[in-house]
């Protein structure tokens, strides 16, 4: 392997510092800058186009030409780089551990709105039923989104998502009190998140947030990617052709991430043979080989 790839290869398993550790766990969510070098974001960018002319020719674009769509990892090839991208993926395995996987992705593309800020209350976590069935206050993490900014979103107003600093700590938001367009204000402490082409933002599944409208002039683009653990099921209904080209070129890690297991036992990380840790996990493995299993961290044991 030439010099270069391994050093990208490293990169992917350097531990982040102890300052985006703390910043990530105080305020819920952490912005990665130019976490996608130019060449990746248009990469990135004209994969998103290509799916966008699809679901148009298929006529499944929304109001205002504006898409949604889920089992991002599966439609293009080119969001494969995004699985263990070296300048994010330490942040996943730094704060989930090696037993994870993207059980949930999507990719957002958001034309200017024409309408005014929706009068609907938009703001929730996520993981639906995670916030039903268990009665605990906070509740777990189970998962955190990266979400990856292809536009210039580095003005208020452009469809910056909304956060609340440091609400993942809290399983409830009051709602305020809508005005006389019946459009709810934003809660007291809301951050809208701006953010340069190429970089990224991580945020905890319980982190308060909302979209918010394009009121610019330029079309939103994002590409979501939601990590979780293997015991978890899928978000997404997708399928794995097992036997495709691209599936058979993958690395180990990029299968696991995409959902792969041996056995059912392997999901809750351990083999029906061993009864203990299963150290062919590929992300385990790469962390053991580097001495970055600590046990002082339960997720990283
Ligand atoms: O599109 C956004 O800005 C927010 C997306 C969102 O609410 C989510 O991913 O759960």
């Amino acid at each position: 392997m030439p010099d270069t790839l391994n050093q990208v290869a490293a990169d992917r398993f350097t531990p982040i510092d102890d300052a985006s550790h703390r910043t990530f766990a105080e305020q819920g969510y952490l912005l990665v800058r130019n976490a996608l070098d130019e060449p990746a974001r248009a990469r990135i960018e004209a994969a998103v186009d290509r799916v966008y002319e699809s679901e148009g020719r298929a006529g499944r674009l929304g109001e205002n030409g504006a898409m949604h769509v889920l089992g991002a990892t599966f439609r293009d090839d080119a969001f494969t780089e995004l699985l263990d991208l070296p300048t994010t993926f330490p942040h996943l395995w730094g704060h989930l551990g090696w037993n994870i996987y993207v059980h949930h992705s999507h990719i957002d593309v958001n034309p200017p709105a024409l309408e005014r800020p929706s009068p609907k209350w938009t703001w929730h976590q996520d993981g639906y039923r995670q916030n039903a069935d268990l009665e605990m206050e906070p509740r777990p993490m189970f998962s955190i989104k990266v979400a990856y900014v292809l536009s210039d979103l580095a003005d208020e107003g452009r469809g910056g998502t909304l956060v609340l600093p440091g609400s993942q700590r809290s399983n409830t938001l009051e709602r305020t009190e809508p005005g006389p367009d019946g459009v709810y204000p934003r809660p007291p402490g809301t951050v809208e998140i701006t953010a340069n082409p190429g970089d990224a933002f991580i945020f905890d599944r319980r982190l308060w947030h909302s979209r918010s409208a394009n009121q610019s002039t330029i079309t939103r683009k994002m590409v979501f990617l939601c990590y979780t653990y293997r015991w978890i099921r899928w978000r997404d209904d997708i399928a794995i052709d097992r036997h495709s080209a691209w599936w058979r070129s993958l690395s180990p890690l990029r299968r696991q991430l995409l959902g792969d297991g041996d056995e059912a036992a392997s999901h809750f990380g351990f083999t029906l043979e061993s009864g203990v840790w299963d150290d062919d996990i590929p992300l385990r493995a790469e962390l053991k080989q580097r001495g970055l299993l600590d046990r002082s961290r339960h997720y990283l044991r």
